[in-house]
């Protein structure tokens, strides 16, 4: 597949809360980090989100129900769960979106915080490809937000993982419905 100056690379939430031993562990979430790594050399713009949440975000409760958007505390801004998977690839040159940081306001879409937007276009970006954490949450915003704002988004698919299974393959439905196509990193990465 020929990635080109117009192309990014958007990685959603590669922080080890969500991967394996962390707060809000995905099933297999560190398994995204070879695939997304593979693609890496083959972008010019990169972006990185992090979810960075203050300590006392409304998102966080005691008794996470996980279906109403309460979650357990995670992702706390300056605190090691909040770091990129420590095997991630994350050159000099990407860009940093952090989101989710506003302590009333949930936020699962890297496109909520504007900067992302706004260097995609100051940079032509016309198509972006995302990948990251987790596919059934903020992938899924990140991706639809995309695509509405105008640029042709494809999904990496063994560069994502999500919270539960059925809400995975509803996402991954409803993404493909919109018009959000599904590639595999190795076809990217030769
Ligand atoms: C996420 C739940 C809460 C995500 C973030 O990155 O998908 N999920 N905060
Ligand atoms: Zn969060």
């Amino acid at each position: 597949m020929d990635i080109t100056e117009q192309d990014a690379l958007i990685v959603v939430d590669v922080q080890n809360d969500f991967c394996p031993g962390g707060a809000l562990a995905v099933l297999g979430g560190d398994m995204v980090v070879p695939a997304i790594n593979r693609v890496i050399p083959k972008f010019e713009h990169l972006f990185y989100s992090r979810d960075w949440h203050p300590g006392d975000h409304c998102s966080f409760s005691f008794a996470p129900e996980y279906v109403d958007g309460s979650w357990p505390e995670h992702c706390v801004e300056n605190t090691p769960g909040a770091e990129f998977h420590g095997g991630l690839m994350v050159p000099l040159d990407a860009t940093i979106i952090d989101k989710g940081t506003d302590r009333d306001a949930e936020c699962y879409s890297a496109f909520g915080n504007p900067r992302l937007e706004a260097a995609l276009r100051d940079k032509g970006i016309t198509r972006v490809f995302v990948a990251g954490l987790a596919t059934d949450y903020c992938v899924k915003a990140t991706a639809l937000d995309a695509l509405h704002a105008g640029f042709e988004t494809i999904l990496i698919e063994d560069g994502c993982r999500g919270v539960n299974d059925q809400t995975v393959a509803e996402a991954l439905v409803e993404m493909e419905a919109a018009g959000i196509p599904r590639v595999r990193s190795a076809a990217i990465a030769e």
